[in-house]
């Protein structure tokens, strides 16, 4: 083994990972050794400005950082970008990657912070990183718990435990029903869900009985997190349950507001779904945190959902070259091909005050909404 050991600033850790099983996987294995992280999840293509996140929040802090990626290959341009980057830096910040993608072999030839390794998946290289910082009677349960990711994530087929590592692999991607602004807490349920199947795994249940158990252990992580009358209650679907908890932490900081003909209005990107509906009912009607919420897709559909007293449809007709119910309606976006959540709520603005507000907006017609902070640490 020749996997290095993990680095260790003075100050923040500062961790990106994949978004699957062995993404998360490796951040679990820091959290099992006791390491404070802060963590992000990312997409290959998304790397860049996560990246971009992390150094920002380096610059406030001002202290020396580190910052660790796994599972993640980067290609030469990236790499190149990323290390002129964190030189540059006035805080002192300590790199390093581990993966275990080939397509990374030209960028590790060229990087002494980028370690390449085929043989093991991220999580087994990060366990082997931080193995000397477990306690010793852990070391051997968790080397098991990363040889198992390791069947599935590298897919092989021959190990017995193959189509177990490739269940729990699924599961971890399944829809979890919390919002996806809630990065953090959607984390802490996929470490729920792999720690809950381990321990399951290591008590001997087969399959059948882990599935039969789903129920119980998605059931667990609300423990203590929702109203205890809505926990209990056996007429309310469990994913409804899910819901509750994610409209009980979203606020206006996650959920950016627009006033539209003086409604109140949430502007939400890109959910699925079911997620939506069950979130912005209770959003609205329980909490009264908006009276309108619009769901924006990337094509420039629009869902709207009202509370009563409130024409959705009639505000669609007006706007949004659509219609339906005082309570629900659709609709849509002049613009076809959206960006992000802060393209989509500019383009929502523009379409209910087309002129440029600066000079003509009264006073409460619209609440002002940060811009991205793009380009912002490039001072
Ligand atoms: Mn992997």
């Amino acid at each position: 083994m020749t996997t290095p050991a993990l680095i260790a600033p003075t100050g923040t850790l500062y961790h990106i990972s994949h978004t699957d099983l062995d993404g998360y996987g490796a951040q679990f294995m820091l959290k099992a050794a006791g390491i404070k992280t802060q963590c992000f999840n990312s997409d290959y293509r998304d790397i860049p400005a996560v990246v971009d996140r992390v150094v920002e929040e380096i610059l406030a802090k001002g202290e020396p950082a580190g910052i660790l990626l796994t599972d993640l290959n980067l290609t030469l341009d990236q790499a190149d970008q990323i290390d002129k980057r964190v030189k540059k830096l006035k805080v002192p910040t300590t790199l390093q990657l581990l993966d275990h993608h080939a397509t990374g072999a030209d960028v590790a030839a060229k990087y002494d912070w980028y370690y390449l390794d085929t043989e093991r998946c991220a999580t087994k290289l990060a366990y082997e990183s931080v193995a000397a910082r477990m306690p010793e009677a852990r070391q051997a349960q968790y080397a098991l718990r990363a040889d198992f990711v390791d069947m599935g994530d590298r897919w092989l087929k021959d190990e017995p435990l193959f189509r177990k590592s490739l269940y729990l692999l699924g599961l971890v991607m399944q829809d979890d029903h919390l919002a996806p602004p809630l990065s953090d807490l959607k984390r802490a349920y996929r470490f729920h869900i792999i720690e809950s199947f381990f321990a399951a795994h290591e008590r001997g249940d087969n399959l059948e009985v882990i599935e039969r158990s789903l129920y119980d252990i998605r059931k667990q992580f609300l423990e203590g997190r929702i109203d205890k009358a809505d926990m209990n209650n056996p007429e309310l679907p469990l994913n409804d349950k899910f819901h509750l908890l994610s409209a009980a932490v979203l606020d206006e900081t996650t959920v950016p507001m627009v006033m539209i003909d003086g409604v109140k209005t949430g502007i939400f990107y890109n959910w699925p779904h079911d997620v939506w509906r069950g979130v912005i009912m209770d959003m609205m009607e329980t909490r009264q945190v908006m009276d309108m919420a619009i769901g924006v897709r990337g094509n420039g559909k629009l869902s709207l959902r009202a509370n009563p007293g409130v024409d959705a449809g009639a505000i669609s007709a007006k706007y949004f070259r659509g219609g339906g119910h005082p309570g629900a309606a659709g609709g849509e976006l002049k613009d076809n091909r959206l960006r992000d959540l802060d393209h989509a709520v500019s383009l929502i603005k523009q379409t209910i005050n087309p002129e440029p507000p600066i000079a003509t907006a009264k006073l409460g017609s619209m609440i002002t909404i940060q811009p991205p902070r793009k380009g912002a640490q490039k001072k």
